[in-house]
C-alpha cells in the first residue's frame, strides 16, 4: 500500500507521467474530468483519440498528454450504473487493471485516478473506492517489478476524500 496516495484536487493539475481519463465509449470528449482533461490538454488529444476508434467499457487506452502537466492520458469508458447486478463491479475493476496495465506497457512510474464512474455515470462513492482500492492493490501484488512507484486516487471533493480515507486505513489494518 506504500505506492497508494489519496489527494482532493484537480486531475489536470498533476504532473504525473499518466493521469485517467473517466471517459465515454467514443472517446470524443464529455462533460465531468473528460471535459476538463479535453479542454486542458487542447485539440490536439481529441485529433490523436479520433483516430482511435473507441473504448469499450472496462477496457483502457493510451494517448499522448498534450498541454497537460501530464505525459500520458489514459482513457477508460467505467460502467453506468444501473442496479448494482449488471456486471458494474466487474467493469470497473477491469478499468482500473487495464488503465494499470497500458501505464506499466508505457514505462509510466506515476499515475493518477479519478473516482472512475461516480459522477455522471452513477456508481456509488463507497462502493466504487472499494474496487478502486482492490483492483490497484491486486495488480501491484501480482505484477511485483512493474516500475509503478505512485498511484494516487485524485479526489474532488472533501467528502470523497473522506470516504477513500476511511477505506484506506480500513483495508491497511
Ligand atoms: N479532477 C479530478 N476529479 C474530477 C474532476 C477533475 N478535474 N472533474 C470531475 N471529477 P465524471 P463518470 C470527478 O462525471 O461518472 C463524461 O461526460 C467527479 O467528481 O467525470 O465516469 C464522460 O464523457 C467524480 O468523482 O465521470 C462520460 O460520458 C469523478 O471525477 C461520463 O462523463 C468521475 O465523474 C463518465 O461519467
Amino acid at each position: 500500500m506504500g505506492q497508494i496516495e489519496i489527494v482532493l484536487g484537480d486531475i489536470t493539475e498533476l504532473k504525473v507521467d499518466a493521469i485517467v481519463n473517466a471517459a465515454n465509449t467514443s472517446l470524443l470528449g464529455g462533460g465531468g474530468v473528460d471535459g476538463a482533461i479535453h479542454r486542458k490538454a487542447g485539440p490536439g488529444l481529441l485529433e490523436e483519440c479520433r483516430k482511435l476508434n473507441g473504448c469499450a467499457a472496462g477496457e483502457a487506452k493510451i494517448t499522448g498528454g498534450y498541454k497537460l502537466p501530464a505525459a500520458h492520458v489514459i482513457h477508460t469508458p467505467g460502467p453506468i450504473y444501473r442496479d448494482g447486478k449488471s456486471n458494474e463491479a466487474v467493469i470497473l475493476k477491469k478499468c482500473y487493471i487495464n488503465s494499470m496495465q497500458r501505464a506499466v506497457e508505457a514505462g509510466c512510474q506515476s499515475i493518477a485516478f479519478p473516482a472512475i464512474s461516480t459522477g455522471i455515470y452513477g456508481y456509488p462513492i463507497r462502493e466504487a473506492a472499494v474496487i478502486a482500492f482492490s483492483a490497484v492493490t491486486e495488480f501491484l501484488k501480482t505484477h511485483p517489478g512493474c516500475g509503478m512507484k505512485q498511484v494516487i486516487f485524485v479526489c474532488f471533493s472533501s467528502r470523497d476524500l473522506g470516504i477513500y480515507e476511511e477505506i484506506k486505513r480500513q483495508i491497511e489494518q
